[in-house]
């Protein structure tokens, strides 16, 4: 009888993010193809291209009673960003997008959500926020190549769940809250 290997468990992770429109998603997708080919590595599908604003990890169901409750009630501006500074992380192989200029709104936006989480007792990765959106893994980096500059109309954000599966992470939005 051949032996059969045990399907794969998935493992789920929950994080805030700001989650692109359809013209900012094709723009930092231009941005991601302007690298490439001077950075390498492997281009983040255009799909899943965000901004993490907190990272929680598995949760359990007990926790996000508690926690959405609290985000429902919290109340931010929308904001612009503008995304023009290309960079890489040696130690981790990311060539990412940022802002030149920090971003008051979009950090005080994260610290909100991090004093929420802390509020309500549910663990999430305290690093410092490092604003940015991954567009590749596993590159080189190198010289940045000029490469147009990304607007942003921050008008929600998002809680979404990635799933990684043997071809990769899917993320899937799980619950948006406006910036009004
Ligand atoms: P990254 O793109 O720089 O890896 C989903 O994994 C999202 O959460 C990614 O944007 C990832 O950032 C971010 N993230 C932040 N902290 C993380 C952690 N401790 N483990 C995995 N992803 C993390």
């Amino acid at each position: 009888m051949a032996d059969t290997a045990p399907p794969q468990a998935e493992t789920l992770r929950l994080f805030f993010a700001l989650w692109p429109d359809d013209a900012t998603r094709d723009a930092l997708d231009r941005v991601g193809k302007c690298l490439h080919p001077h950075w390498g590595g492997r281009r983040m599908r255009a799909d899943t291209l965000h901004l993490t604003l907190a990272f929680l990890g598995s949760l359990p169901a007990e926790s996000c009673a508690a926690l959405l409750p609290r985000i429902d009630v919290l109340r931010a501006a929308a904001f612009e960003l503008v995304l023009d500074r290309a960079g890489f992380w040696p130690h981790n192989h990311i060539g990412w997008l940022g802002c030149r200029d920090a971003s008051l709104p979009l950090a005080a936006l994260a610290e909100r959500l991090r004093g929420e989480l802390r509020e309500a007792g549910v663990p999430f990765d305290a690093q410092p926020f490092l604003p940015h959106v991954t567009l590749l893994r596993n590159a080189t980096g190198g010289r940045a190549p000029s490469c147009t500059p990304v607007r942003w109309r921050a008008t929600d954000f998002a809680l979404i769940a990635s799933r990684t599966g043997v071809d990769g992470a899917h993320y899937d939005v799980l619950r948006r809250w406006p910036l009004i």
